[in-house]
């Protein structure tokens, strides 16, 4: 049965139609669900934090997926895109190109027991900003304001990100459109932290959102001090926290963990060739330090 509606029963301006209940036992996905958060907080002002259904490639191609958006922290729109939980075993992120986690343990957005990514291409390429939140003494589930600390950059060109994994050793270091593309300045915004950061300058790969070592890793999401983006003047400063791409070309006989293919610009890409899931050496980057443990996340707005 397909019921036609208004997003959650309470407002008309997004119309999203449903088949079956919207909760509880039985309860079916929205066929038709906004894209971003940030599109749910433009509809409906009043709208909470807490699990909402978006569907980033719009109709038809892959289902909605239910995400936690934050429709508070600085005027709220926040999509939760990827998450890693507290735990000295388990740094990693998984990439935001196919989206990942570990076999069977699923998107569990409301645990984030485990380290999990959706994929985040057309999230990104609808987004101005990205944004870093990192606790470290314990597991966090709710807002980014439930964090300690809370970092953002603006997205050099959202149009152009793809999440490509930039591992030198990962063979995508192509400065092209299919590559990491340039390393290029972003500015930080402190929305929560240390706040003498704010407006400091940090450098990204323009398609991925990350940076990485001289080597093959550390290799990870976020923004660095180093002015290549890959280590030739140290990395020191975040954010910058570690991806399933820290194995790629390193231990390949026992770090095939993780490798998956989708669909990204209508073309077939392998996200990962031979990461792993952890990566225990400096763990994740802050604005004034690095070697931190903790839980982290990354969202999108
Ligand atoms: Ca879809």
């Amino acid at each position: 049965m397909e019921v036609g509606g208004a997003y959650a029963g309470a407002h008309s301006r997004l119309q999203v139609s449903y088949e079956g209940p919207l909760r509880g036992a039985g309860a079916l996905r929205p066929l038709n669900a906004p894209k971003t958060c940030l599109d749910i907080k433009k509809a409906f002002p009043q709208a909470h934090d807490g699990l909402h259904y978006i569907d980033p490639d719009g109709p038809g191609g892959n289902a909605p997926i239910e995400t936690y958006c934050d429709m508070t922290t600085d005027g709220g729109g926040w999509t939760l895109v990827n998450y890693s939980p507290h735990r000295p075993d388990w740094h990693g992120l998984f990439d935001m190109q196919c989206g990942g986690n570990l076999a069977g343990q699923g998107w569990d957005p409301s645990g984030r027991g485990f380290p999990a990514a959706i994929r985040a291409v057309e999230i990104a390429q609808a987004s101005k900003e990205i944004a870093f939140t990192h606790h470290g003494t314990r597991n966090i589930t709710g807002n980014m304001n439930a964090y300690t600390s809370v970092y953002a950059f603006n997205i050099p060109d959202p149009k152009l990100v793809t999440f490509v994994p930039h591992s030198q050793h990962g063979g995508f270091t192509s400065t092209g459109t299919t590559g990491r593309g340039a390393c290029v300045p972003v500015k930080l915004k402190v929305i929560k932290g240390e706040k003498s950061y704010d407006g400091a300058t940090r450098y990204t790969f323009k398609h991925s959102l990350g940076a990485t070592w001289s080597d093959s890793y550390p290799t990870g999401y976020g923004a660095t001090n180093d002015s290549d983006c890959v280590g030739s003047s140290g990395m020191t400063q975040g954010p910058f926290f570690i991806s399933v791409h820290a194995g790629d070309g390193r231990g390949k006989s026992s770090a095939r963990f993780y490798s998956k293919t989708c669909e990204v610009g209508g073309k077939t890409v392998t996200s990962v060739k031979t990461g792993q899931p952890y990566y225990s050496h400096h763990a994740h980057w802050l604005p004034n330090k690095w070697d931190q443990n903790g839980s982290v996340a990354i969202w999108l707005r």
